[in-house]
């Protein structure tokens, strides 16, 4: 397709980076089901995806990437902004004008022989007053029909845009030009040293290069929607955070929305999705991985998902786990790095049945016992294989789902996974402590980065790869929406579903969390007991319902309760943490630092 728009500034974008780039074709996204169908038309007939099994799978294909290119790459993200300290200590920092020339040499003549898609795009319900219009450009099809399912893609965004709306832009390319006569790969990308995501915050700008996947290259995502989101929400007073949303009905017909924090592959999109086991109440989903929230003229804070589809993890993703989820992607969906079985479906660990024989994600001949070098079982698909599905496709998708205004939160809740250590909930004090609960929660690592190798990292509010900003300022903000909101901010709650003992998970999980929000909305009601224990208020075991609940007094009473001893020997690890922050660190978050060890007796 040809332009549409007389938007000036940004034809004046797309022609200074088709000078650069020096693609073979431009093309302008329309956003039609015609267009995507043709795009994944052209996929099958490259050889970059596979056509599944429409009686099993209608309408859906498989990828696979670069063996090298399968997750988020957090060493070559940039923060860039003219002052260093800005960006803040748990940022990579580059000066723009230095990291735009070393990428602006890459992106020389980077599109040739391919075709250079220009995708507009809006990050929430088109026209709602909490929703950003975003323009990626890219060399990849596969991004673009990602980007058709996770955004709301097409005319009607530049119809809004107009002739002089504000737009985020945002260049990605794979970074593998074709030389004539070149055959192109199944997965273009660039050697790991040749990757940047970098994002330039004072200019809203994003410039991506090297990497076809996920969040490295969907920039609607974590680039716009997380890192340059939160540093506009902060100089405008409102917040973009790594949260699923949802909507609980007690039996009562109560609603409660809550949004929680978890860092990448910690369960957001199974609470999201969650089918509680208790009777009588109700979940519905808003969102599964990103929360912009405004404060609305009734002084409450009010949350809409800015995307429009699921960009999943497969892996454990099972009827028994995450029915909804699974429901989600019967048809329409996108899967990456998943094993491919014999009747032409897709495949992953921990699914219902089990899979005999297959196509691993590397492509190869697979069976469940095949082994490597070191005697550990290979796995079939990538522990960070992908699907991608439109979020109208979830049978439990809440109707208000796309409402503009947003709907109120009433629950913050933070966590992470921690095999040991964390018990199962606890609630904050106070909006101050919640604050200090969030920054200071830390997770075990998972497979959504690439490279992440410490045993526990600190993963305030489940953002420090997203922040794009000094994290110092990002907890004043937090402290100071707090100040605004008052009575009516949300109550926080920080849980941990992932503790073991061994190999066995002490706590089942899933859809019997449940339990835990509903002690939490009784909490926000009044009604349901607490102690008090230096990390905050905890249910004792006769405060949670555990009608039917298969898990043993002694485990309850483990998963309840607060070893003082292990938390005092952290101590030394989160003081160092804090020490990092330097002299942005907020006398707010000192003095809740100060009260914690006093209550841990330290
Ligand atoms: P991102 O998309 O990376 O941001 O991840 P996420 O936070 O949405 O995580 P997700 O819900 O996809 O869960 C990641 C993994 O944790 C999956 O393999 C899940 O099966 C597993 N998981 C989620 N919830 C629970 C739970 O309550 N208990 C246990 N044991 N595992 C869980
Ligand atoms: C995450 O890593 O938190 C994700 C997947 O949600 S990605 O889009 O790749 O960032
Ligand atoms: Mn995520």
């Amino acid at each position: 397709m040809a332009s549409t728009t007389q938007h000036k500034a940004l034809l004046k974008w797309v022609s200074e980076i088709e000078r650069m780039c020096r693609p073979a074709h431009v093309y302008w996204c329309d956003g039609t089901k015609a267009e995507y169908d043709a795009l994944i038309k052209l996929t099958l007939d490259t050889g970059a995806a596979t056509r599944l099994n429409p009686d099993r799978r209608p309408n859906s294909v498989l990828f696979r990437s670069h063996p090298s290119d399968v997750a988020r790459v957090e060493d070559r993200t940039f923060i860039s902004t003219p002052d260093s300290e800005d960006a803040g200590p748990t940022n990579n920092w580059m000066d723009p004008a230095e990291l735009k020339r070393e990428m602006a040499a890459l992106y020389t003549g980077c599109m040739a022989g391919r075709t250079l898609y220009v995708i507009p795009f809006s990050m929430g319900p088109i026209g709602s007053p909490i929703a950003k219009v975003g323009i990626e450009i890219t060399d990849s099809p596969y991004v673009v029909v990602n980007m058709h399912i996770m955004t709301r893609v097409g005319q009607k965004v530049l119809d809004t845009l107009g002739e002089k709306g504000e737009f985020i832009p945002c260049l990605h390319s794979v970074g593998a030009p074709l030389a004539p006569g070149q055959k192109d790969v199944a997965w273009p990308c660039a050697p790991i040293g040749q990757k940047y995501i970098s994002h330039f915050p004072d200019e809203n700008l994003i410039w991506s290069y090297g990497s076809g996947y996920g969040g490295n290259a969907l920039l609607g995502k974590k680039c716009l929607a997380l890192r340059i989101a939160s540093a506009m929400a902060r100089r405008e007073g409102w917040m973009a955070e790594h949260m699923l949303i949802l909507r609980l009905t007690n039996p009562a017909g109560r609603r409660f929305h809550i949004a929680a924090a978890f860092p990448s592959a910690c369960g957001k999109t199974n609470l999201a999705m969650l089918q509680p086991t208790i009777p009588g109440w109700k979940c519905e989903c808003i969102g599964d991985d990103i929360a912009w929230m405004k404060i609305r003229p009734d002084g409450r804070l009010h949350a809409i998902n800015p995307e429009a589809g699921f960009f999943g993890v497969a892996p454990g993703t099972s009827y028994k786990s995450n029915p909804m989820a699974m429901k989600t992607i019967r048809a329409n969906s996108i899967f990456t790095n998943c094993v491919l079985t014999d009747d032409g479906d897709i495949w992953w660990e921990d699914m219902d049945v089990p899979c005999t024989h297959g196509i691993d994600w590397k492509g190869q001949e697979w069976t469940p016992d095949m082994k490597d070098a070191d005697g550990k079982p290979i796995k079939g698909a990538h522990p960070n294989a992908r699907f991608t599905a439109p979020a109208r496709q979830c049978p439990v998708i809440c109707p208000d789902w796309e409402d503009p205004a947003g709907v109120p939160i009433d629950i913050f809740v933070f966590g992470g996974r921690r095999t040991h250590v964390m018990p199962l909930v606890h609630q904050a004090f106070d909006w101050d402590h919640g604050v200090f609960m969030g920054a200071t929660a830390a997770s075990e690592p998972t497979a959504a980065a690439l490279d992440v190798k410490v045993k526990l990292r600190y993963d305030p509010m489940a953002m420090l790869p997203f922040c794009g900003y000094h994290i110092g300022d990002y907890w004043q903000h937090w402290f100071e929406m707090g100040d605004r909101l008052g009575e009516k901010a949300p109550k926080v709650f920080y849980v941990n579903w992932f503790r073991k003992d061994g190999k066995r998970w002490l706590w089942p999980g899933f859809g019997e969390n449940s339990r835990v929000l509903k002690w939490m909305c009784e909490r926000v009601e009044g009604t349901a007991g607490a102690r008090r224990t230096p990390l905050g208020y905890m249910p004792a075991p006769a405060d949670l319902d555990t009608a039917g609940l298969e898990v043993g007094a002694a485990d309850l009473e483990t998963l309840l309760s607060v070893d003082g001893n292990a938390f005092r020997d952290e101590l030394d690890e989160l003081d160092a943490f804090l020490k990092k922050v330097g002299d942005r660190l907020p006398e707010r978050m000192k003095r809740q630092v100060a009260a914690y060890k006093q209550r841990l007796g330290a």
